[in-house]
């Protein structure tokens, strides 16, 4: 029976993530672990400073764990406002969890990586898996550096670990954490609760954007995936939709036609402007038969359920 181990479970992807793997395997099978503690009582959590390689090992050899999710790090927007210590969160948490595989603690490691390895000279439709790489954010450098380590440790050091870049994610559970995707998110929010947005992004901004069920099914998918039939072993590009924030809230308006959304652009304009519009995520197909399944229209239209149920509203989604 093998043992998983979730660092960074009350992130944004980290909480969707565990309560899939809680499905698929049994409670005992699945340990949670956060820098930050839980607000209700939860079994099998762990509280874990992802940065402190003793702490990590020692949690590894308790636990008895086989396979590591590493979902803890400093996304786009918060990274620009720290960027020095965004770069040591990041890469540190990374080479702890390499070490840990590479000495035998670890057998196999999932390691998410972004659209953010991506930059201004990227060609940006269809990006493919092969292409110019040249990021201008801490956070994508951050991400770039860490897909040619986890390249390294596994030829040198014959390591499993997998990757995928995510697109922005968007989510009902938990609110992401200083994303530039972001606002895809926020917005579901105040449409419900005030009827109006302000987006920082502008209206025509078009960015690769994935429901969290089809993340997940991503996420375990690679890992479930035979290991010979992995071909890259830096980070599978993968793709889901691409809209600009006044599609978005088109889609929206759909089913609340009293929403309405202004537009003020902040620092994550730039972010966003040097990043892909859309994906070539061929190779993932290819090798591990990843498919994304929700369109914009049945994203906004769980997405609304989900969060309506949750604020106790009556939202009419028949359109
Ligand atoms: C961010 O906006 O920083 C993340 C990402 C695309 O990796 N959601």
């Amino acid at each position: 029976m093998k043992k998983i181990l979730v660092i960074g479970s009350n992130g944004q992807i980290g909480t969707d993530l565990l309560s899939k793997l809680r499905e698929i395997y049994t409670p005992e099978q699945v340990w949670a672990s956060d820098i930050r503690v839980p607000q209700s009582d939860e079994h099998h959590f762990i509280h874990l400073d992802a940065t402190d390689y003793e702490s990590v090992k020692s949690a590894l050899i308790k636990l008895e764990i086989d396979e590591v999710y590493l979902m803890a790090a400093i996304l786009s927007g918060n990274a620009e406002k720290m960027p020095n210590k965004a770069w040591d969160i990041n890469m540190k948490v990374l080479f702890n969890a390499l070490e840990l595989a590479k000495d035998g603690f670890i057998k196999k490691l999932f390691w998410p990586s972004s659209i953010a390895v991506f930059g201004p000279h990227t060609p940006r439709i269809n990006t493919p898996q092969y292409t110019i790489m040249d990021p201008n954010t801490v956070y994508g450098i951050s991400k770039l550096a860490g897909e040619r380590w986890i390249e390294y440790y596994k030829n040198r050091y014959h390591i499993d670990v997998r990757s995928v870049r995510y697109p922005g994610v968007i989510s009902w559970k938990t609110m992401p954490g200083g994303g530039t995707t972001d606002y895809a998110v926020e917005i579901f929010h105040e449409a419900l609760l005030k009827g109006r947005y302000t987006s920082f992004l502008e209206k025509h901004t078009a960015l690769p954007m994935m429901y969290m069920p089809d993340a997940i099914d991503a996420t375990i998918r690679i890992m479930e995936a035979p290991v010979e039939k992995l071909r890259i072993h830096s980070s599978y590009n993968i793709a889901g939709i691409t809209f600009t924030p006044e599609e978005l809230a088109n889609a929206i308006k759909a089913y609340l036609p009293e929403f309405e959304i202004d537009y003020q652009t902040d620092f994550r304009q730039a972010i966003a402007e040097s990043w892909p519009e859309s994906i070539d995520d061929r190779m993932a197909f290819k090798d591990w038969h990843w498919h994304h399944k929700y369109d914009l229209d049945a994203m906004v239209k769980d997405m609304l359920d989900n969060l309506s149920q949750k604020y106790h509203m009556a939202v009419s989604l028949s359109m």
